[in-house]
C-alpha cells in the first residue's frame, strides 16, 4: 500500500535516493519531519524498533543525500536503526511488513536491497565490515566512498576497536560515522562513553574551537583553506587539552562532535568531507535517540523497540489461567534469590540487562552485577576470571550472541575446568527478530565443547532448578538454555530451587513402542500432544543434552522399539545427532527418528508460524509419533532427519 500523497507530500514521491538528492536544502528538512511522523506512526502500530531509526533520520537523508549510494557504500552498524534507510532506499510503502513474515526483515539483509551493503543483526561488525570494501576498492582501483556508521554503544564491542588498529594506519579513504546518542539499550556503560562525553563537554576544548570557528567565519565547514587551517590548529589543540586523542592515536582524522540534527549542516560536513578528506576519518555526530517524541526522548530504554498494540478480543466469560511467567522474568528472580543465598555469585550481562531480565537484579543486587557493555567474548573471559579466584559467575548472553564467544568457552573455560554458568536466553526460535537472533545453534556448538554441560528445561521451575544445580557444579562450564516466552507453569517461590542430578533425564509418562525424548521447549508440546491424542507412548525430559542419561537412555533402548528425539535446535550436535551416535555406536538397531530445526536460515516471523515452517509444529510431532508407531519393525537403522531446506 502507497502512503498518500496529501498527508506526506514530499516523502511519496521519494522511491529512491535519487529522488531525494533532487531535493532542496529546505525539502531534505521538510522530509526529515515526513519520515519521522511516517516511522513513528507506522511503527507504533506494526511494532518494531523504534528509538534508535528516530534519532537517526537526519544523518540517514544527509548520508543518502551527500553519498551516492549504492555506488558509495553505506554500512550500518546492528541494523536496529536502519528503517530511515529503508524508507528511502526504496522499500517505503513496505514498512508496515517489518519483522512479519514475508516481509521486510527487522535489519539490514543483502537479498533484501542493493542499499544493504553489508547484513548485520549483530553489534560492532560495521568497522571491519567497511574496511574489507575499503580495500577491496583499492584493490580493484575503484573510486567510490566508503561509509560505516556505529552507535556509541556498539563501539565498547573488541572488535571496532580491532578494525581501528587496523583501518587508521592503512592511509586509506575510509570513513567513519560515530552515532552517538550515549544510549546502548540502556545507557551505554565503560570508558567509551565517558571519554565521549569529555569531547563534547570539555569546555577549554570547546570555548577554544567556537572561538576558532568564529574567526574562520562562524561556520565548522568554511572555505577549504581555511577549513584545513582550521582542522590543523584545531588537532594541536586537542592534543593540548585532550592527549591522547583516541581516535587520532588511532589514525584517524576526527571531526566533530557536531549536533547530528541538523541536517544542513551535516550535509555540508559530509560533503566537506567527501571531497576533501581521503583518508581515514571519523566523524562524530551527537544525535538523541527517540528524537521528535516527548515520551521515547525522556525513555528511550521502552521505546527500544516497541509491540505492536494487542488486537481487541472479545471479552471471554470462562473463568481464565492466570498468565505464567516469562523465563527471562524466571531468569532474574531465580538469580536475585541466589546471588541473596551465595555472595560468591556474579551475574554478567553484555548490554543486554533488560532483555535478559536483570534489571531488578541489577538494583537488588547491584555489588554482583556487571554490564560488560556489548562485548560477549569479553564477558565470558571476565567470567573465567572471576570463577579462577573461587566466584560463581552466571554469564547472562542470548544465545545467537553467544556464538562470538565460542573459543573464550572452550579454551578460557572448559579447557581450564572454569565453572562458568551460562543462561542463555533466546534458545530457538525468536521471532521477528529473524534469522541473526535465532538461537538454534547453542546445543550444537556447546556439546562440541568436552567437559561442557548443556541443559534445557522443560518449564520455569526447571530453570530454576537448573541454575541452582549450575551455581552448585564445580567441575567447568554449565550452560542452560531457554526460549524467549512464556514458561508453562506457575512458580512456587516459596519453595527452594531443588539440585538435579547432572546428566539425569526423567521420565514423564511411560507407554509403549516409541520412546520420545524431548528437550526444553519441546517437552510440553510432546506432551500437549500426546495428551490430546491420547497415544500410548513413552515420554522424556531429555533435560541434558551433555552429558546423555546413557543409564536410562539403555533401558529404554530395551523396551521399546522406536526412538524420536525433538528438539527446538540444528540437528547438528543436538540431541538427535547425539542419541543417533549413541546407536550406532552401541550396536543398537531401532527405529530412529529425529526432530529438529533445518540446516538452513529460518526467516522471520511469529514463533508459531515458524514453528510450523521449521517442521516442529505440534502436527509435526503428531505426524512423526504416529510414523514411527505405524512403522515396520526395525531391521536397520534409520536416520531420518526431518526437516527440509527453507528458502531463505
Ligand atoms: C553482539 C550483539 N550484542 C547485543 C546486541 C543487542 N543490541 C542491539 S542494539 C544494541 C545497542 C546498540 O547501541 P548503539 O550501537 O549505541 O546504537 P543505538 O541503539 O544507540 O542507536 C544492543 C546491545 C546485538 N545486536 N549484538
Amino acid at each position: 500500500m502507497s502512503i498518500s500523497r496529501e498527508e506526506y507530500p514530499l516523502l511519496s514521491r521519494m522511491d529512491s535516493p535519487e529522488d531525494l538528492r533532487k531535493l532542496s536544502l529546505d525539502e531534505l528538512e521538510l522530509v526529515c519531519a515526513e519520515l519521522r511522523r511516517y516511522l513513528w506512526d507506522t511503527i507504533n502500530a506494526v511494532g518494531g524498533h523504534l528509538a534508535a531509526s528516530l534519532g537517526v533520520v537526519e544523518l540517514t537523508a544527509a548520508l543518502h543525500y551527500v553519498y551516492e549510494t549504492p555506488q558509495d557504500r553505506l554500512v550500518w552498524d546492528v541494523g536496529h536503526q536502519g528503517y530511515i534507510h529503508k524508507i528511502l532506499t526504496g522499500r517505503r510503502d513496505q514498512l508496515p511488513t517489518i519483522r512479519r513474515k514475508g516481509g521486510l526483515s527487522g535489519f539490514l539483509k543483502r537479498s533484501e536491497s542493493e542499499y544493504d551493503i553489508f547484513g548485520a543483526g549483530h553489534a560492532s561488525t560495521a568497522l571491519s565490515a567497511a574496511f574489507g570494501l575499503a580495500v577491496a576498492r583499492d584493490l580493484k582501483d575503484e573510486k567510490h566512498s566508503v561509509v560505516s556508521v556505529i552507535g556509541d554503544g556498539g563501539m565498547t564491542g573488541g572488535l571496532a576497536f580491532e578494525a581501528l588498529n587496523n583501518a587508521g594506519h592503512s592511509g586509506r579513504d575510509f570513513t567513519i560515522i560515530l552515532n552517538d546518542n550515549r544510549m546502548s539499550i540502556s545507557p551505554n556503560v565503560g570508558a567509551v562513553p565517558k571519554f565521549l562525553a569529555k569531547m563534547e563537554t570539555n569546555p577549554l576544548l570547546g570555548k577554544i574551537k567556537d572561538e576558532l570557528w568564529e574567526m574562520m567565519g562562524k561556520s565548522p565547514v568554511g572555505k577549504d583553506t581555511m577549513r584545513s587551517m582550521a582542522g590543523r590548529f584545531e588537532a594541536s589543540l586537542k592534543t593540548l587539552v585532550s592527549p591522547g586523542m583516541l581516535f587520532e592515536e588511532f589514525g584517524f582524522q576526527y571531526f566533530g562532535p557536531f549536533d547530528g540534527h541538523n541536517v544542513r549542516e551535516m550535509v555540508e560536513i559530509l560533503k566537506n568531507i567527501k571531497t576533501h578528506h581521503k583518508h581515514p576519518a571519523i566523524v562524530h555526530f551527537l544525535t538523541r535517540k527517540g528524537k521528535g517524541y516527548d515520551v521515547a526522548e525522556a525513555d528511550s530504554v521502552t521505546w527500544h523497540a516497541v509491540k505492536a498494540p494487542a488486537k481487541v478480543e472479545p471479552k471471554v466469560e470462562a473463568k481464565s489461567e492466570p498468565e505464567t511467567e516469562a523465563y527471562m522474568n524466571i531468569f532474574g528472580k531465580a538469580m536475585i534469590q541466589e546471588a541473596k543465598r551465595d555472595k560468591r555469585v556474579c551475574v554478567i550481562t553484555a548490554a543486554m540487562k533488560e532483555g535478559t531480565g536483570l534489571v531488578e537484579f541489577a538494583q537488588e543486587c547491584s555489588e554482583q552485577f556487571f554490564d560488560v557493555g556489548i562485548a560477549e567474548g569479553h564477558a565470558v573471559t571476565f567470567a573465567a576470571g572471576l570463577a579462577a579466584e573461587g566466584m560463581r559467575p552466571v554469564a547472562a548472553i542470548y544465545s545467537s550472541f553467544l556464538q562470538r564467544a565460542y573459543d573464550h568457552i572452550l579454551h578460557d573455560c572448559a579447557l581450564q575446568h572454569l565453572p562458568v554458568l551460562f543462561c542463555m536466553d533466546r534458545g530457538g526460535l525468536v521471532g521477528e527478530d529473524g534469522p541473526t537472533h535465532h538461537g538454534c545453534y547453542d546445543l550444537g556448538y556447546l556439546t562440541t565443547i568436552p567437559g561442557m554441560v548443556v541443559a534445557a528445561p522443560r518449564d520455569g521451575q526447571e530453570l530454576r532448578n537448573l541454575i541452582h544445580t549450575g551455581l552448585h557444579w564445580p567441575e567447568g562450564p554449565f550452560g542452560i538454555r531457554y526460549p524467549r516466552d512464556k514458561a508453562p507453569d506457575h512458580i512456587d517461590w516459596e519453595q527452594k530451587p531443588a539440585l538435579i542430578k547432572v546428566g539425569s533425564w526423567e521420565t514423564l509418562r511411560e507407554g509403549k513402542r516409541v520412546a520420545v525424548l524431548a528437550c526444553g521447549t519441546m517437552v510440553e508440546a510432546a506432551r500437549k500432544v500426546i495428551a490430546a491424542e491420547e497415544l500410548n507412548v513413552t515420554l522424556v525430559n531429555a533435560r541434558f543434552v551433555k552429558p546423555l542419561d546413557e543409564i536410562l537412555l539403555a533401558q529404554l533402548l530395551d523396551t521399546h522399539e522406536a526412538v524420536l528425539t525433538l528438539e527446538e535446535g540444528t540437528g547438528h550436535g543436538g540431541l538427535g545427532a547425539q542419541v543417533a551416535m549413541y546407536l550406532k555406536s552401541n550396536g543398537h538397531e531401532h527405529l530412529f527418528h529425529a526432530l529438529h530445526l533445518p540446516d538452513s536460515y529460518v526467516e522471520h516471523g511469529t514463533r508459531a508460524q515458524l514453528l510450523e515452517l521449521a517442521g516442529l509444529s505440534p502436527r509435526h510431532i503428531s505426524e512423526a509419533i504416529d510414523g514411527l508407531m505405524k512403522a515396520e519393525l526395525p531391521r536397520t537403522l534409520v536416520l531420518r532427519h526431518s526437516s527440509t531446506p527453507l528458502n531463505s
